[in-house]
């Protein structure tokens, strides 16, 4: 097949908030530092659904979307050094070239190398390699897994180890190695012995529980207004549980506040809502209590606070696949998933064939999916 422009199945979104339709595609081979990945399993994520149902600012349609998957290399471009033909490979959203400014800086997982054709659903050379009925389809992500054969550029594939199932590893293309990484990567003396809060416990909040629990935090207070999500989290690692809804007109930073003798060592938003944001912050302690955003809030949010708090101390910060550099440390994180270091096992709710995508994005929204993986 090589060489050649295969034809297969692909969930295609065909307009902002349309449910996604299995066509047939044409997938072009891959060109020169490109890489066609035969996906065999993706993940559903929340903000696969966020740009299907037209939030996403950068959305772009007609497109296939998914980011969480894994594969088997079925042939290269010229010039692919880094991944050959057979490799078990994580297509990667957030790049790494190591040569651009931010893969340089040494402070940063951002790269600069593809983001920009990446927002505007282009391969590097401003073109794309989907096509459905005549039509050009954009990608997604760079990555667009919800296809049987995607093309990706080879800074944005890394090779892990065949022994690591990919049903399952296909999970840490985002939600579990952004959660693992905003805890792990916290700048300063860590996450270890402190106190944290975590707004949300779906796949990512219970990632960062986990990770929490992981590192050693002293105590890990879990908030979700689905009641439901208090065995889960407390499976996961969490000391507390508490439900926003039941505090009686409390607002929520004040309720944490009294509870943990002035406020938290570290928060996180794994929600996306820009109210929960502010509440995250605002339960941080005076003088050191760092709140990090990881969800990703609709078109035209903004996020605001009285500028008070953080003259006080507080620091709000965000993160992007947990700042994670995907070819450098995947492969490693893979092992500590063989190791029984990380977990993703536990993650898996639901399982779906290609033709049920559909219903994967129902099985989100009925609150008690943590994550579907999708067979392809
Ligand atoms: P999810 O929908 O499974 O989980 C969200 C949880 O938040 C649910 O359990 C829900 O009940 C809870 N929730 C909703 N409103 C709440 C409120 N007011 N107070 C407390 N809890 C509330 O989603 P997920 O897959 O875990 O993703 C979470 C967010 O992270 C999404 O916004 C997603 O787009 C984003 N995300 C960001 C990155 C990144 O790199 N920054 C990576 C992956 C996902
Ligand atoms: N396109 C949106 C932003 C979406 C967003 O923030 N995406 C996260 C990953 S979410 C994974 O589930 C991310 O990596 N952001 C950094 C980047 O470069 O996109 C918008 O608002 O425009
Ligand atoms: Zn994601
Ligand atoms: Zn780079």
């Amino acid at each position: 097949t090589a060489g050649k422009t295969i034809t297969c199945k692909a969930a295609v979104c065909w307009g902002a908030g349309e449910p996604l339709k299995i066509e047939e595609v044409e997938v072009a081979p891959p060109k020169a530092h490109e890489v066609r990945i035969h996906i065999l399993y993706t993940g559903i994520c929340h903000t696969d659904e966020y740009t299907r149902s037209g939030k996403d600012p950068e959305g772009i349609f007609p497109v296939i979307l998914g980011h969480e998957g894994g594969g088997i290399v079925e042939s290269v471009g010229e010039g692919v050094t880094s991944v050959a033909v057979g490799d078990h490979a994580i297509p990667l959203y957030t790049a790494e070239c190591g040569e651009c400014k931010f893969c340089k800086s040494g402070k940063t997982n951002l790269c600069g190398k593809v983001r920009a054709t990446q927002g505007r659903g282009l391969m590097p050379d401003e073109t794309v390699r989907f096509t459905c009925k005549g039509k050009p389809i954009y990608h997604f992500m760079g990555t667009s897994t919800f296809s049987q054969y995607t093309v990706v550029a080879d800074v944005s594939v890394v090779a892990v180890n065949p022994k690591a199932s990919l049903e399952k590893v296909c999970l840490l293309g985002c939600g579990i190695t952004t959660a693992w990484g905003a805890v792990v990567k916290q700048p300063g003396p860590g996450v270890a012995g402190c106190t944290v809060a975590v707004f949300g416990c779906g796949a990512i909040g219970l990632g960062v529980i986990n990770t929490s629990k992981l590192v050693g935090a002293s105590r890990i207070i879990a908030v979700d207004t689905n009641p439901g999500k208090e065995s889960w989290a407390k499976k996961f690692g969490a000391t507390d549980f508490v439900n926003p809804s039941n505090l009686q007109g409390e607002k929520i930073q004040d309720y944490l506040i009294k509870i943990t003798d002035g406020g938290l060592d570290f928060t996180f938003d794994c929600t996306g809502n820009v109210h929960v944001m502010r509440a995250a912050l605002e339960a941080c302690h005076k003088g050191w209590g760092v709140s990090t955003i990881i969800g990703v809030a609709a078109a035209g949010q903004e996020i605001s606070t009285r500028p008070f708090q953080l003259v006080t101390g507080r620091t709000w910060r965000g993160t992007a696949f947990g700042g994670v550099k995907g070819r450098t440390e995947l492969p490693g994180l893979v092992e500590d998933y063989l190791n029984g270091k990380v977990k993703i096992d536990e993650f898996v709710t639901h399982r779906r064939a290609l033709g049920e995508l559909n219903d994967g994005f129902h099985d989100m929204h009925t609150g008690e999916c943590i994550r579907c993986v999708v067979n392809m």
